[in-house]
Parts: C-alpha cells; sequence; structure tokens
C-alpha cells in the first residue's frame, strides 16, 4: 500500500466554531475539503506518532465516508492504531470516554451535533484532545492557521476497512479495531449511578417513563442501558433506530423540535419522565409530567442532590456553568460552600477545570450537562442523575423543581432565538450593543431596571491564564435580572443572535407563573436595548426555548 502526497489548495472558511468545524454536507464533498481540514489537525500535533486515535460520529449522512478517508490519513500520517465504533457510531461523550479509558492520544468526533443531517443537512468535524475534552482554542486556532496555508496532504492507497465488523484488522503500519460502541461507556455509567435503585423504580409497575433518540446516535445507547441493563419495559426508547437524516427531524432536544415526547408528556396519561437528546448524544431534556425542567434549573437541582448518587457521595469540588447560563448553580454552590466558576459558551472552557479537580458539575443553558466523568457534556449521564434522584427521594419531577425554587428563589429563564437573520444586520445588531455599552451603565428603565452593569464579557482561564474576548454582550441589573445577547458560534446558515433573559423571584407565590408571562417586561426591554425589530425586521424569534 502506498502512501500519497495530494496537492491542494486551501479554502479560507475552514476556522472551527463553538463547537468545531461544521457546514452543509455539500460543503464538505467540495474536493478535498475534508482532506484539507484533517490534515490541518494533524499538522498541530506532534508525538503523535505511534500512537492511538479514536475515530467515530452520529451516524449522520456522509459520516461512513468521512471515516474512510480519515482512516487512510490517519495511517499516511503515522498513527499506530484507530479505534472506530461499529458501523461509525460513537456518541461524542462516548468517544471522550474512549480517549481517557484506553489513553488514546486524542479522537476525531464526525457529528453537526443537534443541527439537522441528511444529503441536504450538515456534516462537522471536531477534534478531541488526550484529556478527552474538545481542543482548547489555542489548538483550534492552530488548525484553522495551518487550513489557510495548507498545500498537499498524506492518504494511504487502500480499499476500504470494513467498519461494520467487530475486531482488528491493519491498513498499512496501523491497527485498525472496531468496537462495540456502547458496552464501554455503559460500564462506565453503571460505574457512576445506582443501578440497583435505578432498576427498582423502572420495574416496580408505577413509574413510567419515555426517552426519545430522535433517531440520532443516543438510540442503541439508551436501549442497552435503560432497557436491556435497568430493565425498563420495551418501548421506553422511541426513535431508537441511527438515521443519517434522523427521520427527517431536526435532532435537538427542546420543546419545539422533540414535539413528539412533548406531546406525550403533555397528553392526560402522561409518563412521570420524559427525556430526550440530541445527534451526537451529549444534550438532553429532562421532562415531568407536564412539566418542563429549565437545563439551569437542572443544573442546579442536579448540585444540589449529588450525593445521592455514588460517584459524588463525597460531595462536589465545584460547579462551572456558562455565562449566560442561570445564576440558579450559583446559589446552590454558595450554600454547598463551594465556588462557581463563569466560563464563556463552549464545553472547551470547561476542560482545564475538570482537570484541575476545581469543578465537578458543569453545565449550559444550551442543554448540556456533564460532569469530571468524561470531558464533554452528556445526555445519557443527565437522563441517569435525574431517574437516580427520583429513585431515592420517590418524589415527583414537578415536586423536586418546585421545591428546589422554594429553597434558593426561582430563577424564571428563557432564550429567544433569531435564527438565519442577514449575517452583516446580526453583526450591526452586535456592534451598535458594544458602541452602547458605556451609556448603559447606571440607566433606568422603568422603575425596576436599573442597570448595575454592562460588559463584553471577557474570561481569563484560571489555571493556564488564557483569555477570550467577545463573548457576549451583557446587561446585568440592579435587582438581579440578566439580558445576555450573543450570536451563535454553530449555526450554519446566516446568523443566529441569541437573547438569554433572566430574573430572579425569591416569593414561592410568584414562582409558578409562566416564564414568558414572568418575563414579558425584559423581553420588551431586550428588544428596546438590542433594537432587535428594527436591526433585524423580526417581530418574534424562530425558537423559544
Ligand atoms: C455546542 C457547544 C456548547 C454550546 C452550544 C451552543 O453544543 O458544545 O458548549 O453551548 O454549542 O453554542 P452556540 O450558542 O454558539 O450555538 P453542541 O451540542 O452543538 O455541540
Amino acid at each position: 500500500m502506498e502512501i500519497r502526497t495530494v496537492p491542494t489548495t486551501p479554502y479560507s472558511d475552514q476556522k472551527p466554531g463553538t463547537s468545531g468545524l461544521r457546514k452543509a454536507v455539500a460543503v464538505f464533498q467540495q474536493p478535498h475539503y475534508l482532506e484539507n481540514f484533517v490534515q490541518s489537525i494533524f499538522n498541530t500535533l506532534t508525538d503523535y506518532q505511534g500512537k492511538t486515535l479514536v475515530v467515530g460520529g452520529d451516524g449522520r449522512y456522509y459520516n461512513r465516508t468521512a471515516i474512510q478517508v480519515i482512516l487512510k490519513m490517519a495511517a499516511a500520517n503515522g498513527f499506530g492504531k484507530v479505534m472506530v465504533g461499529q458501523g461509525g457510531i460513537l456518541s461524542t461523550p462516548a468517544v471522550s470516554c474512549l480517549i481517557r479509558k484506553y489513553q488514546a492520544f486524542g479522537g476525531i468526533v464526525l457529528s453537526a451535533s443537534h443541527n439537522p443531517g441528511g444529503i441536504h443537512g450538515d456534516f462537522g468535524i471536531k477534534y478531541n484532545v488526550s484529556n478527552g475534552g474538545p481542543a482548547p482554542e489555542k489548538i483550534t486556532e492552530a488548525i484553522y492557521a495551518q487550513s489557510k496555508t495548507i498545500s498537499s496532504y498524506r492518504i494511504l492507497e487502500a480499499g476500504d476497512v470494513d467498519i461494520d465488523r467487530l475486531g482488528t484488522s491493519k491498513l498499512g503500519d496501523m491497527v485498525v479495531e472496531v468496537i462495540d460502541p456502547v458496552t464501554d461507556y455503559a460500564q462506565l455509567m453503571e460505574s457512576i449511578f445506582d443501578f440497583e435503585r435505578i432498576h427498582e423504580l423502572l420495574t416496580n409497575g408505577r413509574f413510567h417513563m419515555k426517552m426519545d433518540a430522535m433517531h440520532a446516535v443516543t438510540g442503541p445507547y439508551a436501549y442497552n442501558i435503560l432497557e436491556y441493563r435497568l430493565g425498563a419495559p420495551i418501548g421506553t426508547v422511541i426513535n431508537s433506530k441511527p438515521l443519517e437524516d434522523f427521520g427527517g427531524g431536526h435532532p435537538d432536544p427542546n420543546l419545539v423540535y422533540a414535539k413528539e415526547l412533548v406531546d406525550i408528556l403533555y397528553s392526560d396519561d402522561a409518563p412521570d419522565f420524559g427525556a430526550a437528546s440530541d445527534g451526537d448524544g451529549d444534550r438532553n431534556m429532562i421532562l415531568g409530567r407536564r412539566f418542563f425542567v429549565t437545563p439551569s434549573d437542572s443544573l442546579a437541582i442536579l448540585a444540589h442532590y449529588a450525593q445521592v448518587v455514588p460517584a459524588y457521595r463525597e460531595g462536589i469540588k465545584g460547579i462551572a456553568r456558562s455565562m449566560p447560563t442561570s445564576q440558579a448553580a450559583d446559589r446552590v454552590a454558595q450554600k454547598l460552600g463551594v465556588p462557581c466558576y463563569e466560563t464563556p459558551t463552549g464545553w472547551k472552557f470547561f476542560g482545564n477545570l475538570l482537570d484541575a479537580d476545581r469543578v465537578t458539575l458543569c453545565g449550559e443553558e444550551s442543554f448540556g450537562t456533564g460532569s469530571n466523568h468524561v470531558r464533554e457534556k452528556d445526555g445519557l449521564w443527565a437522563i441517569l442523575f435525574w431517574l437516580n434522584i427520583l429513585a431515592v427521594t420517590q418524589k415527583s419531577v414537578a415536586e423536586i423543581v418546585t421545591n428546589h425554587w422554594a429553597t434558593y428563589g426561582r430563577h424564571f429563564y428563557s432564550r429567544h432565538d433569531y435564527e438565519e437573520i442577514p449575517t452583516d444586520r446580526a453583526e450591526d445588531l452586535m456592534a451598535n450593543l458594544r458602541a452602547n455599552l458605556g451609556q448603559l451603565q447606571g440607566k433606568q428603565f422603568n422603575s425596576r431596571y436599573t442597570v448595575a452593569y454592562a460588559d463584553d464579557f471577557s474570561y481569563t482561564d484560571p489555571i493556564d491564564g488564557s483569555v477570550s474576548r467577545n463573548q457576549g454582550i451583557r446587561i446585568g441589573f440592579t435587582d438581579g435580572s440578566r439580558l445576555v445577547y450573543r450570536l451563535s458560534g454553530t449555526g450554519t446558515k446566516g446568523a443566529t443572535l441569541r437573547v438569554y433573559l433572566e430574573q430572579y423571584e425569591p416569593d414561592p407565590y410568584k414562582q409558578q407563573q409562566d416564564a414568558q408571562t414572568a418575563l414579558k417586561d425584559l423581553i420588551a426591554l431586550a428588544d428596546t436595548i438590542g433594537q432587535i425589530t428594527h436591526c433585524t425586521g423580526r417581530t418574534a424569534p424562530t425558537v423559544i426555548t
């Protein structure tokens, strides 16, 4: 088998976003596009010769094609071994688990996460480092720099590897091991949670749940863990077969896109518990009977109950949340006497804090929660955590959440997304906000809202001192309310403006309102300050979560 060095020319648009490079499939299908990016990754790495790489994806269209290319390029670039999930399947948290367990050099995850898939959908690729987490900014910047000057890539001239059959084969000098995608991850979950108590809950005949895998990667994991290992009734996991186009759906577990599950949980004979996860299995949505748990509240509640879970019995070291995530978790951290860190959006910012053992739990408003067990957010982990809490407390989801609000106060929270707006308009809106920050300080908008601070969030990593600027406009009010504006780093069409709204309510009698009603005045203020309608021409958001 011969190693070929193929001449190529750079593409100018290979800058990784919040989570890797995400583009329409058609973009990835351009000549050498994928190869350029993969070689750019390899060019930034040192001392990987002979070492192991983990490769897998969420099963979306182009996954299998990309894996064959990556295998041949890994062999040509000198990796010693690639571990690949059978059928090309590996969830994002499973990749993180495998890198850590087998001390691999790194991993490549093929996914555009919650973005739609299929031939007309999106594809994505991200590199994870040896701690199992997403490459930090200095590496993604280096990959981007490589992609702008690349002139050739290396690939092995060889036939395709059979990735559907478990076992080991050779590709040139490199070993390819096709592994079961689920086993190692399921064992990790078993080592964290009280499987006996969860088994009792799921088989007592009184408790009912549904888990929507949205035809994405979590299906085989959820089936194995919930139905096979924990004994939940067959049919507990719906839409469990991963499909290349996610069955035409949008594998984003929120109230809009997980409609089938939401309808079940809001029906007359709704089960007690509902959960969904996204394309690559790292996000989660938690529902009770006719009850939605915001991801921000979920993080705070997991932190409050952490000690019911065997792995966290000794208590947690600290919590980290992304800046736009509500401050509900901060209150729990304060009560527990542990630190709470505020990081920019993107799971990669949690890696250093987890490695340094400063935090145990992390979470984001974007339906992501996780812990120090891996270095990615983890959808099924969050679902098992909730089941563990429900099994131990024997309370309903609604009781748990409303008790939490009564104890700590409620952080009313919502995110309004304006999708596919022209990029120049979105950038103008942000530029105007930035330009006006100085004038906002101290300004009063009505009897309730006086600006306490207004800034463009900047983060200095407490471990390595690296600084990340321009991470979103924060406007905080004297009553503790907040407005945050930022542009998404994961969209692939135009720009997506995200407006995050948060308001604190300590009075239990006022906590039962619907969030949109409670936030009504703040929503209006977001338009006044951000000039959203004026700049975008939109009078309403595309998605409200
Ligand atoms: C990714 C990141 C998350 C981030 C989310 C939304 O999630 O890993 O940290 O919160 O995108 O980012 P943005 O607001 O920039 O669109 P995923 O699940 O898409 O990989």
